[in-house]
């Protein structure tokens, strides 16, 4: 009995009989759901029939009988309280008495079964063979379920029932069922028989089909259990390793007629059907040679989301944050976030005049933002639609970040009132890397969104290829077990099943705030898009998709049976609702221009002009006082708070610290505090994110203190600066730069007076987050009129490290730049430096001091506007002992510098001057020294350019006319093919309207960026700054 008794000594779980109520309203901690009990005690010797598995079970039965005696069979209640008497062992046990008078009438006709039952060894080997049914059809009934509309395909992509569950239509089969339950007794699985079918067994506690009941006989838990679980819903949760969690969900499927609807409900869902068909027919009717992705096949996603929308409401949420692909959008726009319908047309008319500079959009990518009155809770509701681009599930943690700042602005730290609803299609959600990458920032503590309902579009079809080429696992929503999210597939030509786990899936993120998953299992009744031929690739599937009969007009036959609406009454609200779309088809008719600010998703009220202008076209200094400084410096190196142990190697660092602000200087780290610290007094919250940024990757910037003594203790002493200081928010995250990256552009839509910053490990890893810089940061403006300040920062420099880890890229950002290489911009333009950021696309530097670092941080705040701003940052100047400023540079009347010009004495005399060399960043430092051990410094001047793009036209003018006999040459420590060079020199052939060469010193073409061997790389290095101070060698090709 060792075993009996240490785990029945610890552990008692809850029964059947404490019902959801426990579960739902009161929710304590998973340790909670257990308590101490007394401990039992008859030795297994004794006790023949207690070995081995039968263990478990009898804990089970002993629990179940200490929690109600009789809720056990009265054999086990007999033989428990002998045993509890102290009854000697062997005797304790007496052969089962006849049951009670039970309620039902299988009951009573299983009776003298039981009763007859001659072996208590047996009893105990069923009803743990019957707990194992219970548990089999919990973990795998999904795998029978009928999922598919078409009776096509399996939606699990296997035909076969698993082998230890009954299915329904194994029972159509009488044969077959024999067969099933043969083999269950021959394969050994269970031991049950046909004959035990009408035999009453005790329901284990982890089971709800009971109902009121606690024991039933085996047929009747088989077709409770095919209720609940074979159905059109299946439910994916055993994975989930949380008991309260999984008993929430069993309760919420397993209670007998838990699944109800009332009449208002039934009409309801009829409506929002008739709405979501029409829409799609009038469209198709008007403009039957567009594409629009329409939702016929699925046309039960509005109703469902509106179900999860309503039922959101009702539990406090007002504000939802949604993001979806193509299919069904235009839908959703009309008919979940009630877009103007006539907004909605007027897109189809292609005479129509676009209002906005840009690209714009299709528009089925389009976003949107719209308040208004729920009508089913009455409760004011925001809804946004996020634009998106083509590229499936790329906005997914754009919504996510977004979702996260309106939480984080309303102090909403639990995701009580704002949530975000996440669509996917089949294809993409098994087939997009972001998917699993976004999932896992769901449960991190600073990316956390407290959970997000996922629904799947699932047509068993992407473009034209069938899901047993597109994916390796069961189903296409398998990624989302990898966080515990529970998983309801379901039938999607059954409404009311739909609605129901809609309305779950909603209940659960309210209860638990974790992500959940609607697989709603359709067809797509055209081809991809409307011009699309489907028979060419799918031709059954199709032939059974004419067949089909409409979901509607199958659910509005079957109210009608019902009696729930008669067809006139159905009849009516189809032409109630044609006719506003007549109306408005009408209406849009007379709009004459096309505004893409209309489908704006983040409006920043206030920020512009009522007409969406900049408030003005200046940017004031960045510069900060003496003493604001010096603050920030003291806080920076010390510990603002008491008994903190820091570690002796960060002491020393914070010294250092405290000595350059005393001697009025800052390196990189202590300019990039005093940027940030600076914004937060203004009231700027700053949020800093990306791979070990809360240190530094080269443990420069040490923005977390660790208690060396206490585990876990941490201080932030940025947020330790001002008394009614903004928040800074630092934060390690996730290995992930394309959900992380995604997730930051998403914050910082939310709102203009937030700093957010990604950094990148290093650069180069920007890359496998292309999607996001190539699709939303280069032409977010462009393409959906939304401006958006996100800071990238991304270390760059050739160190001899290898070919990783070296370049940024910054020929990539260059390229996508918008502004012209040969055309001359008006340089006497007023404003004409910030004209130039306000016309670009993104704004590229690469600073060479600490101070131009903290200028152009600040600059990205103090802006009227806001652009995407592209840092390539240094790794060995952090430390460098030159690369450091003077508060003299940083104080009121300063500015960033565009351009930082020679200052040495070659500008004293410029006419003396051979060679002006053009070049940015850290070769900046390797061309100095050289030119000092050449003795050179009044024969080459040395101008470098900080921002890359915009251009600055105007002041590199005026440098080359300073220096009127100089040849100019642009000097990069990047390979020729890559680094500035393509781009900076047609543009300063273009400032000197061609009247001279630019010639190029720098590395040779290269496939790799850099070389992996050090000696390489300091010779390649050294050739660079020969040719860059040879003064004759360009002379041969001119
Ligand atoms: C990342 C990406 N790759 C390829 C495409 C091209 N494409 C557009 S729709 C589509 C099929 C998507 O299938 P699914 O996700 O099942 O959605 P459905 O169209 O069936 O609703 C493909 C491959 C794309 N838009 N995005
Ligand atoms: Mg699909």
């Amino acid at each position: 009995m060792f075993h009996l008794r240490t785990c029945a000594a610890k552990l008692r779980p809850l029964t059947a009989s404490q019902t959801v109520k426990t579960f739902s309203q009161n929710r304590p901690a998973a340790a909670r759901t257990f308590q101490q009990i007394r401990c039992y005690s008859a030795p297994v010797a004794a006790e023949p029939f207690l070995s081995g598995t039968s263990s478990n079970y009898v804990e089970e039965m002993y629990c179940a009988w200490l929690e109600n005696p009789k809720s056990v069979h009265k054999s086990w209640d007999i033989f428990f309280r002998n045993t509890n008497a102290g009854a000697p062992p062997g005797t304790a046990y007496q052969s089962p008495l006849p049951l009670s008078q039970g309620s039902l009438a299988a009951v009573a006709h299983a009776q003298s079964l039981v009763e007859a039952q001659p072996n208590v060894d047996k009893l105990v080997e069923d009803h743990l063979a019957v707990q194992s049914l219970i548990r089999a059809y919990q973990i795998r009934g999904h795998h029978v379920a009928q999922l598919d509309p078409l009776g096509i395909l399996d939606a699990d992509l296997d035909s076969s029932v698993p082998a230890d569950i009954i299915s329904s239509t194994d029972k159509l089969d009488l044969a077959v069922f024999k067969e099933r339950l043969r083999m269950l007794t021959v394969g050994g699985f269970y031991g049950l028989d046909e004959s035990d079918l009408d035999k009453v067994f005790h329901l284990p506690t982890t089971t709800f089909i009971g109902g009121q009941e606690s024991a039933l006989p085996l047929r009747e838990i088989i077709r409770r259990l095919e209720m609940a679980y074979c159905q059109h819903i299946g439910v994916e949760f055993m994975f989930i390793n949380d008991l309260e969690q999984c008993q929430w969900i069993r309760q919420k499927f397993e209670t007998p007629g838990i699944m109800q609807f009332t009449n208002e409900e039934k009409r309801t869902l009829l409506a929002r059907l008739v709405r979501s068909t029409r829409f799609e027919e009038f469209l198709q009717r008007k403009w039957s040679s567009e594409k629009r992705f329409g939702l016929e096949g699925c046309e039960v996603l509005i109703p469902a989301l509106k179900t999860i929308i309503d039922k959101s409401s009702e539990n406090g949420v007002d504000y939802v944050i949604m993001g979806m692909p193509h299919r069904g959008r235009l839908n959703v726009l009309a008919n979940v976030i009630r877009k103007e319908l006539e907004q909605i047309f007027c897109q189809f008319d292609s005479k129509l005049e676009a209002a906005d500079e840009g690209s714009g959009d299709v528009k089925y990518h389009l976003g949107m933002y719209h308040r208004r009155i729920n009508r089913v809770t009455d409760r004011n509701i925001t809804l946004s639609l996020v634009a998106n681009p083509s590229h499936l599930e790329a906005a997914d943690p754009v919504v996510m970040g977004k979702t996260k700042a309106e939480q984080f602005y309303c102090g909403d730290t639990e995701g009580k009132k704002v949530m975000s609803i996440l669509l996917h299609g089949d294809a993409a959600f098994a087939g997009q890397g972001i998917v699993y990458e976004t999932f896992h920032l769901s449960d991190l503590p600073s990316y956390t969104t407290h959970g997000t309902v996922h629904v799947v579009v699932n047509n068993q079809i992407g473009f034209t290829t069938d899901p047993r080429m597109a994916r390796s696992s069961p189903y296409p929503t398998d990624v989302a077990r990898v966080v515990n999210a529970p998983i309801f597939h379901v039938n999607s030509d059954d409404p009311e099943a739909v609605m129901y786990v809609c309305k779950v899936a909603a209940e659960w993120r309210s209860t638990f705030h974790k992500d959940v998953v609607v697989d709603l299992v359709c067809y797509r009744r055209n081809g991809h898009n409307e011009m699309d031929e489907p028979m060419f690739t799918q031709p059954l599937m199709y032939k059974q998709i004419r067949k089909q009969k409409p979901v509607l007009q199958k659910y509005a036959e079957l109210l009608v049976s019902q009696g729930v609406v008669n067809q006139p009454e159905y009849e009516e609200e189809i032409s109630k609702y044609d006719k506003i779309c007549e109306e408005a088809f009408a209406r849009s008719k007379d709009e004459k221009i096309l505004h893409i600010k209309h489908w704006l998703d983040s409006p920043w009220p206030g920020f512009f002009t009522l007409d969406g202008q900049p408030r003005s076209m200046s940017c004031p200094s960045t510069g900060l006082t003496e003493d604001i400084l010096t603050h920030i410096g003291n806080v920076a190196s010390s510990v603002p708070v008491e008994n903190f142990t820091i570690h002796g190697g960060l002491s020393r660092i914070l010294k250092t610290r405290g000595e350059m602000v005393k001697n009025r200087t800052v390196d990189w780290a202590l300019a990039e505090y005093m940027a940030f610290g600076s914004l937060l007094k203004e009231g700027i919250h700053i949020r800093l994110s990306g791979q070990d940024v809360e240190r530094g990757t080269f443990s420069h910037r040490h923005h977390v203190l660790h208690d060396q003594n206490v585990d876990k203790r941490t201080c932030i002493p940025m947020n330790h600066l001002w008394p009614n200081q903004a928040p800074y928010t630092v934060c390690n995250s996730s290995l992930s730069e394309y959900g992380v990256l995604g997730f930051e552009l998403g914050f910082a839509m939310a709102s203009p007076n937030a700093l957010v910053l990604w950094e990148a490990q290093f650069g180069d890893f920007h890359n496998t987050a292309q999607c996001i810089i190539d699709q939303f940061i280069c032409p977010g403006q462009a393409k959906w009129v939304r401006q958006n300040g996100i800071v990238l920062l991304l270390p760059h420099g050739m160190e001899g490290m290898g070919p990783e880890h070296s370049s940024a890229r910054p020929e990539r950002f260059l390229q996508m730049c918008n502004d012209d290489p040969d055309v001359l911009p008006d340089l006497k333009e007023a404003n004409f430096d910030i004209n130039q950021l306000y016309d670009c696309n993104w704004v590229v530097v690469n600073c060479s001091t600490p101070g131009n670092f903290f200028h152009v941080l600040r600059r990205q705040i103090l802006l009227p506007f806001r652009k995407p701003l592209i840092i390539f940052t240094p790794k060995s100047l952090l430390r460098h002992p030159e690369a450091r400023s003077s508060f003299d540079e940083m104080l009121p009347g300063t500015h960033f510098q565009r351009v930082i010009p020679e200052d040495g004495p070659a500008a004293q005399n410029p006419e003396n001057v051979r060679r002006l060399l053009f070049c940015t960043g850290k070769v900046y430092y390797d061309l100095t020294r050289e030119r000092k051990a050449r003795d050179m410094v009044g024969q080459v001047a040395i101008t470098r350019i900080e921002q890359l793009s915009p251009f600055p036209f105007d002041l590199l003018l005026k440098e080359v006319q300073k220096y009127p006999n100089a040849e100019l040459a642009w000097c990069q420590e990047e390979h020729k093919n890559q680094g500035y060079y393509d781009y900076v020199k047609p543009r300063l052939r273009t400032t000197i309207s061609r009247a001279k060469p630019v010639w190029y010193a720098g590395r040779d073409p290269a496939a790799a960026p850099a070389t992996g061997n050090k000696k390489t790389h300091l010779t390649e290095l050294q050739r660079l700054l020969d040719t860059a101070f040879d003064l004759d060698v360009f002379k041969n090709f001119s």
